[in-house]
């Protein structure tokens, strides 16, 4: 057997040391990483992805790990994913994971790994999606991705879930206009949490007033779930709506130009994502994008040509 189907098969087993060398290697962007993915791909589609975001300090790792419990208990294999593209150590993220470790620990059927931005082109996004089909390959039913922040980044990253969780705590900043935008849009169930704080009805009753503003998407209205998950209260009505949605999604509209549409956008990031490291690779390519930047700046040449030149040196154009 070659190395690389030795270590599929392993990964397929859902044996722990594969799959944490499978992570590095996707987050290194090394070709094995690719061989790896090609192999598994036949034996993905099974596992259903969901994306946790909100404001750092919201409770959402609290609640991944609460989530995964109640999975655990009906005996599936959990994979947990926290993404913490603010900081390159992932400081954050890995305190996280420690915690959760504590409740899971000993306990096979769960996996858990934190992710930093790694990179001048980020890619995490890209990485996440990977780590997904990884996880999805081993045999991981419910996979949970734990995003901190409100930025493109954790967009681009919820983006690839199947089911998306925006969680909003009473207090913060209080007032909710200031919820981005991007945010309202992406959120296919609104987790209330912190409910045991002032505020929270109020904060129900604006949320109710702004969705009732969005046409709901393919006949979804997102529900708004209220959860204190530091008590486990509300989690099993959590995981009851992330049900309800996937039911609404399988039975709702074109099932398959659904499907579709998010291998589409899923292509439209791998390839720009491929180009970009075609044009830019390792540090030499870095080195011509500073020199192409500093030609412009200076004036000595214009950024059309700059870029047609970049595009040339990478054999694309
Ligand atoms: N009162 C109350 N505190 C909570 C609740 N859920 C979480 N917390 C607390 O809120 C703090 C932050 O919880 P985390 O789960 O780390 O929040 P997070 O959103 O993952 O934080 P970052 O990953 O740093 O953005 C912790 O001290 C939790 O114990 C809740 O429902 N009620
Ligand atoms: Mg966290």
């Amino acid at each position: 057997m070659q190395p690389a189907s030795e270590w599929a098969e392993k990964i397929l087993a859902g044996d722990v040391r594969a799959i944490s060398r499978a992570i590095t290697a996707i987050e290194n962007h090394s070709s094995d990483a690719e061989q790896l993915l090609k192999q598994l791909f036949p034996h993905t589609g099974q596992a259903y992805l969901t994306g946790i975001t909100g404001a750092p300090g919201t409770g959402k790792s609290t609640l991944v790990d609460r989530l995964a419990a109640v999975y655990r208990k009906r005996d599936e294999r959990v994979g947990v994913v926290a993404v913490d593209p603010t900081s390159p150590y992932s400081g954050g993220a890995i305190l996280g994971d420690r915690i959760r470790m504590q409740g899971h620990a000993g306990d096979s059927g769960i996996f858990i790994r934190s992710m930093a931005t790694r990179g001048f082109l980020g890619g995490l996004a890209r990485s996440t999606a990977e780590v997904a089909l990884l996880l999805d390959a081993a045999g991981k039913r419910q996979v949970l991705i734990e995003t901190v922040g409100v930025g493109q980044d954790e967009v681009d990253i919820v983006r690839l879930a199947d089911c998306v969780l925006v969680v909003l705590v009473p207090g913060l900043g209080d007032d909710i206009q200031n919820m981005k935008a991007g945010l309202m849009e992406i959120g296919d169930i609104f987790v209330l949490n912190k409910a045991d704080r002032d505020g929270a009805d109020r904060l129900e009753e604006q949320l109710h007033a702004m969705l009732s503003l969005v046409s709901p998407r393919d006949g979804w209205r997102p529900p708004v779930v209220r959860t204190v998950a530091t008590e486990n209260r509300g989690l099993t009505e959590l995981a009851a709506a992330i049900e309800q949605f996937r039911k609404h999604f399988e039975t709702s509209g074109d099932r398959q130009k659904k499907h579709i549409d998010h291998w589409q956008n899923r292509l439209l990031e791998l390839l720009e994502s491929r180009l970009l490291e075609k044009v830019l690779h390792g540090k030499e390519g870095q080195a011509r994008l500073r020199a192409a930047a500093t030609a412009v700046a200076e004036r000595k040449q214009d950024p059309f040509s700059a870029v047609e030149d970049l595009l040339k040196g990478a054999h694309v154009a």
